[in-house]
């Protein structure tokens, strides 16, 4: 009977012979949404393979292709824990996405779940939570998933509609913790969390007003539709959402994080008369967020925020906080010791590095994808981790949570209102606040807020922290991206030998220069990043180094 299934799942989306082959990379398996078909059933079966394997623990599925073109689509595999699926299985993945015929999937699928231990004769139960984004081929997608889940005897396929991606991997997180986890849920506790830290925001006495208008680019996609369902719950804060989704524009056109990032100048559907506001943009599916604000009423440059400044802002609240709880001025009652890591990529601009750096910080790196750095962030009491993009989120173990909760409750009989019980409540509103799951463009972005109205700060305060090195990304087309192997994060290159030293010979040529170079693992590319005291020098840099690699 289980054999069946599969057998029958499998034959209703046949791989088109001589079609590209499946690689779940960065962020799962993405190409033309009319393609995915196959890969996305199987990524299905694959979910509920985990959840068995788990104890029934819930699993998540994704349809989305994030910031890619509207006509892509693509599939990612959300953990029992809420993270991505553990890199364990994703050679299974991809080998079930790559099956040429229904029954070398079926043996595929046997052989694993031996070596697994996983018992295939339906008597053990298995649950998938599945939710789309807004594009077109979304819902046929959704189909292909829930019939590749259906495939395993005893799993549960539940769909959760349109999403944001951080939502899911909020829900599921939630679930398998038995807390509430509905979308009603994820509002609540996130306008609840955003207005109890605007609650404990010092009183300074004739302080300016602060500008509460925000603007955000939702990149005509699932994240703009969200926040103009909840924006007026939200307390103190003036929202407009322009790319809202409710058809002005495509997904990702010439808008959201990704194009604001890397063009660096406004999307559409912004103009002159913004140029009075800070702005924020997010992805198609409101995993990244990046903020702006319009040079000068002219001119369609930006002042642009990403990724490693919003972590840099997040790093110094978080830092006063346990600076209050831990008493420069109380010693003896210091009260948490508190493991507090920093974890970038090499995309990271070196200006922000220096800058973390130069607070004492120890700044960790791991390769590019959300994958790594949630791993490594998971290592302290309190991990922040950024790309540049402006993919990421703050992570507070369980134990630290539970220490702040019970500071809060000591401080509460006999010091309500002290400056170390308010610094409690802010960091434990802060955990509630951000994503613990997932980088997360809503919550990010209530916490950037919380955070300038905290500190009084003007957007102008915030791109004072420090001023960007000029850079420059290039993609270069290869035969065989996989030829480049790097090492040490990504930021050096050991095969082919002998690129490294090329490399290493032009950087040689620029002050503040850096460069490295690495294969995609969401593009049939490979990426030259560079950096240097000039835009010139950037750009003149990259296209030295992507000659050696071409
Ligand atoms: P690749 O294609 O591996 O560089 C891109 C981004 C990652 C990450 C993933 C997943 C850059 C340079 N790379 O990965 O940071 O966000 O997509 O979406 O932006
Ligand atoms: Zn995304």
């Amino acid at each position: 009977q289980q054999r069946a299934a599969l057998l029958e799942a499998a034959s209703l989306f046949p791989l088109s012979p001589g079609g590209a082959r499946f690689s779940y990379g960065t962020a799962g398996f993405r190409a033309e949404g009319a393609t995915m078909g196959p890969a996305v059933c199987r990524a299905g079966t694959v979910a509920a393979l985990r959840s068995l394997k788990l104890g029934g623990a819930a699993v998540g599925v994704v349809i989305t292709a994030s910031h890619n073109p509207v006509r892509d689509n693509g599939v990612k595999i959300v953990d029992a824990d809420g993270g991505m699926l553990s890199q364990v299985w994703e050679p299974f993945a991809d080998a079930l996405a790559n099956a040429p015929t229904p029954d070398s999937l079926l043996q595929i699928v046997l052989k694993f779940a031996k070596e697994e231990e996983i018992t295939l004769d339906g008597s053990h139960s298995a649950q998938v939570l599945l939710a789309r984004d807004t594009r077109p081929t979304g819902e046929y997608l959704l189909d292909a998933a829930m019939k590749g889940v259906n495939a395993v005897i005893g799993a549960v396929a539940v769909d959760m509609g349109i999403l944001t991606t951080p939502q899911l991997h909020w829900m599921v997180r939630c679930k398998n913790r038995g807390l509430k986890s509905s979308e009603a849920d994820y509002f609540s506790q996130v306008i609840d969390s955003f207005r109890c830290i605007l609650d404990l925001v010092p009183k300074v006495e004739g302080a300016d007003f602060m500008n509460n208008r925000l603007i955000v680019d939702g990149a005509n996609g699932i994240g703009g539709l969200k926040l103009e369902e909840i924006k007026q719950k939200i307390s103190r804060l003036d929202i407009h959402v322009r790319n809202s989704g409710r058809g002005e524009g495509i997904l990702n056109e010439k808008c959201g994080a990704d194009f604001v990032q890397k063009e660096k100048v406004v999307p559409l559907g912004f103009g002159p008369a913004d140029s009075a506001f800070r702005c924020a943009s997010f992805d198609g599916d409101a995993d990244r967020l990046v903020y702006f604000r319009i040079a000068s009423s002219s001119d369609t440059r930006i002042d642009l925020v990403d990724g490693d400044k919003i972590l840099s802002l997040f790093v110094l609240f978080i830092r006063e906080q346990l600076d209050i709880i831990n008493g420069k001025d109380n010693p003896g009652n210091g009260v948490l010791p508190t493991r507090f890591g920093v974890i970038q990529t090499a995309y990271a601009n070196g200006a922000s590095t220096d800058f973390l750096k130069n607070l004492g910080l120890e700044v960790a790196f791991t390769p590019t994808g959300v994958k790594y750095l949630h791993k490594k962030a998971l290592e302290y009491d309190i991990g922040i981790y950024f790309e540049a993009n402006g993919h990421g989120t703050v992570l507070f173990s369980d134990h630290f949570v539970s220490q702040l909760e019970s500071l809060t409750s000591e401080l509460s009989s006999k010091a309500v209102g002290s400056s170390q019980h308010q610094a409690a409540m802010r960091l434990l509103a802060t955990s509630q606040l951000i994503n613990q799951a997932i980088g997360d463009a809503l919550s990010g972005m209530l916490l950037v807020e919380a955070v300038l109205q905290y500190k009084g700060w003007s957007f102008q305060n915030w791109c004072d922290l420090y001023t960007d090195l000029p850079s420059r990304q290039l993609k270069v087309k290869v035969q065989d991206r996989t030829a480049i192997i790097t090492t040490d994060a990504e930021r050096r290159v050991c095969e082919p030998s002998g690129l490294q030293e090329l490399i290493d010979g032009e950087i040689a040529n620029y002050s503040h220069g850096r460069c490295f170079v690495r294969p995609s693992g969401t593009e049939d590319v490979v990426r030259v990043y560079a950096e240097a005291s000039t835009e010139e020098a950037a750009d003149s840099l990259a296209k030295q180094v992507a000659q050696h690699v071409e």
